[in-house]
C-alpha cells in the first residue's frame, strides 16, 4: 500500500466496519501499532536519501493525522451508540399509567362501633372506655358474681401470671365493658356527691373483651358495647324504648320486630335477652337473639356508690362483631379476626 491516500481510506474503512471497541482497537494496531503501516513508514525514513527525507516525512505525518482523527471519530461515535443503546434499554416509559394507591378502609367491626356510638351519642350518652387488663373486684365483685360462679374460673377467664409464672388470682383480661361503667360511677358519684339532685348517667362503654372459647360463633377476643342509664325514675319501659328505636336505626328497618324473653344476668333484676326478627331479607321472620339487658342489680348500684333506694337504672349488653355479621350476611367471625385483605377489602 504505497499511495498514503490509499491507506487513509483502508484505516478509515477498516475503523467504521469495526462495531465494537475491541475490534476498532485491532484495527488501530494494524495501522499506528509497533509493527502498524504508518509506524514502519516512519522507522523507514531513515533510509532514505536526505534530499527526500523531508518531504517524505511530512507526507507520512499528514497521513498519521488523517488515520488517528478518523480513529478518534470513530471512538467517538461507538461511544456514542452504546450510551444510545444503554438509554434505550434503561428507559422509562413515563407515558405509563401509575400503579395507584390503593385506598385503606375502616375494619368492619369499626364501622358498626362508630355507627353504634354516633347513634347513642344522638340520645345524649357518653362513651367511656377502661383498661382491659382488670381486678377480680372490677370485672366481677361489683358485678354481684358469686365466688364460685363458673364465669370466674380459669375454664372461663384468662387470668394473667406473675412474673414467676404463677397465675395471679385477681388480675385478669376483662370479660366484659362492665367494669368500666362500675368506674364510671363510683368517679360521678364522687363528683356529684354533694348535690341534692345528682345529674343522671348515661353511659356506653365499647371496647375489647376476653373469654376462653374459640369456635365459628366464638372468639377469644370479641367486641362488646354495654350501655348504663341511671337516675331517679329510670323505668324497664325506658330501657325498651331505648333499645328497640337504637335497634331499628341501627339496621335501618323501621318494622323490625323485637320482643324481651325473661332470662337472669348476676347484675341485673329483671333481666330478659332481647331477639329481633327482620321482615324482609335472607333472615325473614326468624328471631335472632341479639343481646341482653335487665335492670341494674341493687348490690351493682351499691358497688358503684349509689343508693339503690333513691336511683334506678338499667343496662344492657350487645356484641357488635355479631350485630356486623348480621348486617352484612357473614357466616363465620373468625374471619373478622384473620387481617385477610380479600375478606377486608369487600367492606371499602
Ligand atoms: C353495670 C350493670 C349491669 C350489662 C348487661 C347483658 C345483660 C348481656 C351479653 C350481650 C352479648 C354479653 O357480648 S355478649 O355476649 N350481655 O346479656 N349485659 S345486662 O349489664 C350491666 C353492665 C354494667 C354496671
Amino acid at each position: 500500500m504505497d499511495n498514503l491516500e490509499q491507506l487513509v481510506a483502508q484505516a478509515t474503512a477498516d475503523f467504521d466496519a469495526a462495531t465494537e471497541p475491541a475490534r476498532l482497537e485491532e484495527a488501530k494496531a494494524r495501522y499506528l501499532g509497533k509493527d502498524g503501516s504508518i509506524t514502519v513508514r516512519l522507522k523507514g525514513l531513515g533510509k532514505l536519501p536526505p534530499e527526500e527525507k523531508k518531504a517524505a516525512g511530512a507526507a507520512i505525518n499528514v497521513a498519521k493525522q488523517a488515520v488517528e482523527s478518523a480513529l478518534a471519530a470513530r471512538r467517538e461515535a461507538l461511544k456514542n451508540a452504546q450510551l444510545a443503546a444503554q438509554l434505550a434499554s434503561e428507559s422509562l416509559d413515563i407515558t405509563l399509567p401509575g400503579r395507584g394507591q390503593s385506598r385503606g378502609a375502616l375494619h368492619p367491626v369499626t364501622r358498626s362501633l362508630e355507627r353504634i356510638e354516633q347513634l347513642f351519642r344522638s340520645i345524649g350518652f357518653e362513651v367511656a372506655d377502661g383498661p382491659e387488663i382488670e381486678g377480680d373486684w372490677h370485672n366481677f365483685t361489683a358485678l354481684n358474681t358469686p365466688e364460685k360462679h363458673p364465669a370466674r374460673s380459669m375454664h372461663d377467664t384468662f387470668y394473667l401470671f406473675d412474673e414467676q409464672g404463677k397465675v395471679q388470682e385477681d388480675v385478669l383480661l376483662r370479660t366484659h365493658t362492665s367494669p368500666v361503667q362500675i368506674r364510671y360511677m363510683q368517679a360521678h358519684v364522687a363528683r356529684y356527691q354533694h348535690l341534692e339532685h345528682m345529674p343522671e348517667i348515661r353511659v356506653i362503654a365499647p371496647g375489647r373483651v376476653y373469654r376462653v372459647d374459640s369456635d365459628a360463633t366464638h372468639s377469644p377476643m370479641f367486641h362488646q358495647v354495654e350501655g348504663l342509664w341511671v337516675g331517679e325514675h329510670v323505668s324497664f319501659a325506658d330501657l325498651k324504648g331505648v333499645v328497640a328505636d337504637f335497634l331499628r336505626r341501627f339496621f335501618e328497618s323501621d318494622d323490625l320486630k323485637v320482643r324481651f324473653r325473661p332470662s337472669f344476668f348476676p347484675f341485673t333484676e329483671p333481666s330478659a335477652e332481647i331477639d329481633v326478627a327482620f321482615m324482609s331479607g335472607a333472615l325473614e321472620g326468624r328471631w335472632l337473639e341479639i343481646a341482653g339487658c335487665g335492670m341494674v342489680h341493687p348490690n351493682v348500684l351499691r358497688f358503684g356508690g349509689i343508693d339503690p333506694e333513691k336511683y334506678t337504672g338499667f343496662a344492657f349488653g350487645m356484641g357488635p362483631d355479631r350485630l356486623t355479621m348480621l348486617r352484612y350476611s357473614i357466616p363465620d367471625l373468625r374471619l373478622f379476626f384473620e387481617g385477610d385483605l380479600r375478606f377486608l377489602a369487600q367492606f371499602q
